[in-house]
């Protein structure tokens, strides 16, 4: 079952000044931030809110660190602006697969590591409606409780 918004993926050239921005105008601080080679960003994730299901909703900041990566040829058509959602699941297992099974082609043979040892998949924007959608299980037991 899908519990919560997990984040908003937005694609940035620069993270150090977009992280400057969000915290200048909001007030919002970065909770984690890390490298993912896999999929190829430099990322921040700043906590907005926790949720009723035990877990938290983020914005997640990407910067590309290769040109060849999703959102670097993402960025390359679009520029910054948002990327993806992302919906938080204690199960993405079961969800993907029964989403799957609904004929939404869903990227991943296997759940792959995401933020903070998360496993993520993502379904494809042609399948939903023009929104790159990724469902998230966090590590965090407590994100996954619902
Ligand atoms: N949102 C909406 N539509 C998108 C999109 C996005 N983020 N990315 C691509 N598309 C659309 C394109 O506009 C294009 O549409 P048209 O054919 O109408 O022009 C179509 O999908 C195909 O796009 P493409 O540029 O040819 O790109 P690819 O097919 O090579 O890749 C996708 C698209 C979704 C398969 C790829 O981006 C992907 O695998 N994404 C999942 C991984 C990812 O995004 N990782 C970064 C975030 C990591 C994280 O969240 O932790
Ligand atoms: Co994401």
């Amino acid at each position: 079952m899908l519990t919560r918004i997990d984040h908003i993926g937005i694609a940035c050239f620069d993270l150090d000044k977009t992280v400057e921005f969000y915290r200048a105008t909001y007030g919002f601080e970065v909770f984690h931030s890390e490298i993912n080679e896999e999929q190829g960003v430099r990322e921040a994730m700043l906590k907005i809110n926790e949720t009723s299901d035990g877990g938290a909703s983020y914005l997640q900041l990407l910067e590309p660190i290769r040109e060849d990566s999703a959102v670097g040829k993402w960025m390359a058509k679009n520029g910054e602006g948002v990327h993806h959602i992302a919906f938080g699941t204690a199960d993405v297992d079961t969800d993907s697969e029964a989403i799957r099974d609904k004929g939404v082609r869903v990227l991943y043979e296997q759940p792959r590591r995401g933020s903070m040892d998360s496993r993520i998949t993502f379904l494809h924007p042609k399948d939903c409606h023009g929104v790159l959608t990724e469902l998230v299980t966090a590590a965090n037991p407590a994100a996954n409780q619902a």
